[in-house]
């Protein structure tokens, strides 16, 4: 319970934990059960293996939440974007052009589509169930926000400058606010399966926030968002909603302000100093934790812990990355810093 009691504002005594990209190829057995299913997107619309997965490194490291198995690109792909995964290369979809509309109207078909991932977080709840350790251990239900899920739309694959998503922002501000219009009706459907399955917590990952021009921060980040998090909310009050806005800069502190998110999740490249002292102290902090410091592990982690435990001590903290954990990770560095976190004094450096 103590991620939950920190979302909902309560300094812990012992801050929670969990990783973002928990499940996935740093675990053997996860590569074991991938390997069963050629293409990724059947993977994810697999309840049982999805299920299987989810709960995979919550019985290794005992995390203090679980994050249900799936993936953001779910919804272009039932957009019918076509999306696939190939290996080494990332995921390739359909392309939006300049200027291009979505012509979608099926929505019936789009949730119908997607009841696999509330069929696996119900198959999720039932395994971590039957373990007195995980029974109560919270489902984080997700989606990507708008505007990430628009820079894959528009470049078709990942992109490194976002040229084309800036372009279609700049040469077609009102087809733009068009194609937001869905990706933000999209997104509530793939939540409200979530949430109808019963996810504890929601978490909106805005992976490439840090790449939109500012001065569209307002009408593509900001209004996309508390769009999403105000539909959250009238749905269920009581869930728990953490914002991924990363690498955004000073733009964090207005994003705090107009969202009011329960939690924010810091990302590495952004001044945790600068964002405790900036945000309200009712918003939980998430994060911080440069993946490679954990692929280094050791003494250097350890550090790197104590100071932002020892930091962000006044406010409510839940322990992650600043990105998702990477496939050279080693296990054993991950299970060292969970065992050093869990006996650590809250606020008290052992070093
Ligand atoms: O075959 C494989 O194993 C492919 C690797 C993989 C995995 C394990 C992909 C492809 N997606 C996932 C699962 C995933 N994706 C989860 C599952 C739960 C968990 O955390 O364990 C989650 C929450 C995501 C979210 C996701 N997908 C994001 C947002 C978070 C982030 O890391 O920034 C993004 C941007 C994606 C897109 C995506 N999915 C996969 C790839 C290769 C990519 C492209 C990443 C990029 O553009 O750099």
């Amino acid at each position: 319970m103590n991620f939950l009691n920190t979302l909902n504002g309560k300094i812990t005594s012992q801050p929670p934990i969990w990783i973002m990209r928990q499940a996935g190829r740093y675990l053997p057995e996860y590569r074991r059960i991938r390997n069963t299913e050629l293409n990724f997107i059947d993977f994810c619309l697999n309840a049982e293996k999805a299920s299987e997965v989810t709960c995979q490194p919550i019985k290794k490291f005992n995390l203090d939440a679980a994050i249900i198995f799936s993936d953001i690109l779910l919804v272009l792909h039932k957009l019918d974007f076509k999306v696939s995964f190939i290996e080494n290369e990332g995921p390739k979809l359909k392309k939006l052009n300049l200027g291009e509309k979505i012509n979608f109207s099926d929505w019936k078909k789009f949730r119908s589509d997607l009841a696999p991932v509330g069929k696996a977080i119900n198959l999720s709840r039932a395994k971590l169930n039957k373990n007195v350790n995980s029974k109560n251990t919270p489902i984080i239900g997700f989606s990507g926000s708008p505007w990430t899920l628009f820079t894959y739309l528009t470049e078709g694959q990942s992109s490194k400058d976002f040229s084309n998503a800036r372009k279609f922002l700049w040469s077609n501000t009102y087809r733009s606010e068009e194609v937001f219009e869905i990706l933000v009706q999209a997104v509530i459907y793939f939540l409200e399966i979530q949430l109808d399955a019963g996810v504890n917590a929601i978490m909106l990952f805005d992976s490439w926030a840090g790449s939109i021009p500012a001065r569209f921060r307002n009408k593509f980040i900001y209004e996309p968002t508390r769009k999403i998090v105000q539909y959250v909310r009238a749905k269920n009050a009581s869930i728990p909603i953490i914002c991924f806005p990363k690498s955004m800069g000073e733009g964090i502190v207005e994003f705090a302000d107009i969202i009011n998110p329960n939690c924010i999740a810091v990302d590495h490249l952004t001044d945790i100093e600068f964002v405790h002292r900036s945000i309200p102290k009712n918003i939980a902090i998430q994060g911080n934790i440069d993946p490679i410091c954990l692929v280094h592990g050791g003494n250097i982690l350890k550090r790197e812990v104590d100071y932002l435990l020892n930091l962000i001590s006044d406010r409510p903290y839940i322990f992650n990355l600043g990105h998702g954990i990477l496939p050279e990770t080693s296990q054993q560095n991950l299970t060292d810093i969970i065992s050093y976190i869990r006996e650590r004094k809250y606020g008290i450096s052992n070093s």
